[in-house]
């Protein structure tokens, strides 16, 4: 399998997040996907290749251009304040304030934001823009007959909507490749987001279309982060209804609970019949994970890409989340190991 890799993800790197009353070390770091290109390397998936710039056209088929304009000069603004920390949203517009865009840039901030969990560092947009470049090369070769790829983006993309950023996401990288499919000739792209977390940015971007078939496994937004997002009872408006599939499971799930909403998944994308897959791969269900609360075992995400590829179709990996940095490339890497021993293609 191919896969696109930039280096450019090192110049992200936030110093400290928000959790459980500490401020500790960013739990999204660049060792994560130096970890997964090491695996790629030594398990001999295929080639290795760099990203080609599609410019911003395709990013702003999914994203506002006042919020890619806005997260294009944050840093430089807060650079003229005299700053050199990470720039981090402390305000946003709840119930009973306004939607107003302020002029100032930590109120700018607030606006395009849903939570303190995406720091903007002096190389976060170019790494952000990097990673859409990589799920759009990666888009491209399936696009050019190539069975599956696999887009090694960092940072992720799956809670970024629109004009929001969030929860470690920027760009939503799967979503700007299942676009890209869309609008190069595909009629119906399912998504299959395995994350452990709700992929709240992608339900919001295709929530009322029938052309983007999501679907998602996560743990249950009742108790678990995105919070507001992600319930069962969230099925598609318009003409998206019934095209949005949520499958929320409880704490402590593991491969027998978790198969089977894999199972229920992709029965309905069968059912779609879609023409390309996108699959927004997290392997933040892992039992070790730091901040989730999965079961899934290292073997599991073998069986995991077993099951993808017995869907038959064209798949573009794009990778998410993923906390427990040592085993993370066997984690993720053994999704497309398994999706390879079963296509025949
Ligand atoms: N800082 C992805 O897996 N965690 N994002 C909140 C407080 C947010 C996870 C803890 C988790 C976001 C792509
Ligand atoms: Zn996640």
């Amino acid at each position: 399998m191919l896969t696109i890799y930039s280096d450019d993800h090192h110049l992200h790197h936030g110093r400290c997040e928000l959790m459980d009353g500490q401020l500790l070390p960013c739990f999204e770091m660049p060792s994560r996907a130096d970890h997964i290109l090491q695996r790629v390397h030594s398990r001999k998936l295929g080639a290795v290749q760099p990203p080609k710039d599609f410019g911003r056209e395709p990013i702003l088929r999914v994203h506002d251009a006042a919020y890619l304009a806005f997260f294009e000069g944050a840093w430089d603004r807060w650079t003229a304040h005299g700053r050199d920390g990470d720039l981090l949203p402390y305000t946003w517009p709840a119930r009973t304030l306004r939607a107003v865009i302020p002029t100032s840039l930590h109120g700018q901030l607030g606006y395009y934001s849903f939570d303190g969990g995406a720091p903007i560092t002096a190389g976060t947009w170019q790494a952000a823009y990097s990673a859409a470049q990589v799920a759009l090369t990666a888009q491209a070769a399936i696009q050019n007959g190539a069975h599956s790829a696999f887009a090694l983006c960092r940072p992720p993309g799956h809670h970024a909507a629109s004009d929001l950023m969030g929860g470690y996401c920027y760009l939503n990288n799967a979503a700007i490749a299942a676009q890209a499919f869309i609008d190069q000739g595909r009629r119906k792209v399912a998504i299959l987001d395995v994350d452990y977390h709700h992929g709240n940015g992608t339900q919001s971007i295709f929530y009322t279309r029938n052309d983007v078939l999501f679907t998602s496994i996560h743990g249950h937004p009742e108790a678990e982060f995105p919070f507001f997002l992600g319930y069962e009872d969230e099925r598609g408006e318009g003409a998206g209804e019934g095209f949005n599939i949520n499958y929320p499971l409880a704490a402590g799930s593991a491969w027998d609970r978790w198969s089977e909403a894999l199972e229920l998944a992709c029965v309905e994308i069968e059912r779609y019949d879609a023409d390309v897959i996108v699959v927004s791969l997290g392997v933040d269900t892992f039992k070790n994970d730091p901040i989730s609360q999965f079961k899934l075992d290292s073997p599991d995400y073998l069986r995991m890409g077993e099951r993808i590829a017995g869907l038959g179709k064209p798949t573009l990996f794009v990778m998410e989340g993923g906390y427990a940095v040592e085993e993370i490339g066997i984690n993720a890497v053994n999704v497309l190991e398994g999706f390879e021993s079963r296509s025949d293609v």
